[in-house]
């Protein structure tokens, strides 16, 4: 049995996530990049099949061999193994809800729809629709950032003034197209907090590093 838990994860993915938690909670990993997205990359992507037969990153092996995938329920995860870190409003937390609310959400409504904008041919055999959908995708994507900053009252982060996991998953997934600069326009509250988190000095190396 492993001593070290082992992120699967890649440069410019959402697996940046789970890496800047980890890096807040100080805990020890082994990372293993598999990127899963790039056509070009095709045998570093199946590196990500030994612990998650969807080919995604992330996927966090423990060190008792369980996996975990599903960036969400990683992070969430992740929070509640260790919560000297402080990371998510415990059970009971009047926060708790909206802590749980919104981690779904960007999970559900935003990060899934990457599978389509992607590759495009997944759902649209003719080249001919692949603009459009892209596009289509993309506005769904800046729409659901607009619901969700207008349904937020952030302090210093989105949650108030405790940073949690949420605003690391926000920063990572904001950066994916339509990029920020369609994020700050579309939702100008959470655009403070992101700020607030790329500046944050225990992550501003891994920002530069893993999402420059
Ligand atoms: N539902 C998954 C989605 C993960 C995901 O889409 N990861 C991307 C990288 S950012 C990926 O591996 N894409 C390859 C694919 O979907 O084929 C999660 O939340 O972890």
């Amino acid at each position: 049995m492993a001593d070290r838990m082992q992120l699967y994860s890649a440069r410019g993915s959402g697996g940046v996530a789970v890496e800047a938690a980890l890096k807040l909670i100080g805990a020890p990993f082994d990372l293993t990049d598999a990127y899963t997205f790039n056509p070009a990359t095709p045998q570093s992507g199946d590196k990500v099949l030994a612990a998650n037969p969807m080919r995604q990153v992330p996927a966090l092996v423990l060190p008792s061999g369980e996996v975990l995938t599903e960036s969400a329920a990683i992070l969430v995860w992740l929070a509640e193994a260790y919560p000297e870190a402080r990371l998510a409003p415990a059970p009971g937390d009047p926060a708790r809800g909206q802590f749980l609310r919104w981690m779904s959400f960007v999970s559900s409504a935003i990060y899934s729809l990457y599978w389509v904008k992607d590759d495009p041919a997944r759902l649209v055999p003719d080249p001919a629709g692949h603009e459009a959908l892209v596009e289509r995708t993309l506005e769904r994507i800046a729409w659901c950032w607009g619901v969700m900053d207008g349904q937020v009252s952030p302090g210093r982060y989105i949650l108030g003034d405790d940073l949690t996991v949420l605003d690391l998953y926000v920063n990572v997934v904001s950066r994916f197209r339509p990029r920020r600069t369609r994020f700050y326009e579309v939702a100008p509250k959470m655009a403070e907090t992101v700020k607030r988190v790329d500046a944050d000095p225990r992550l501003a190396p891994l920002w530069a590093e893993r999402m420059g």
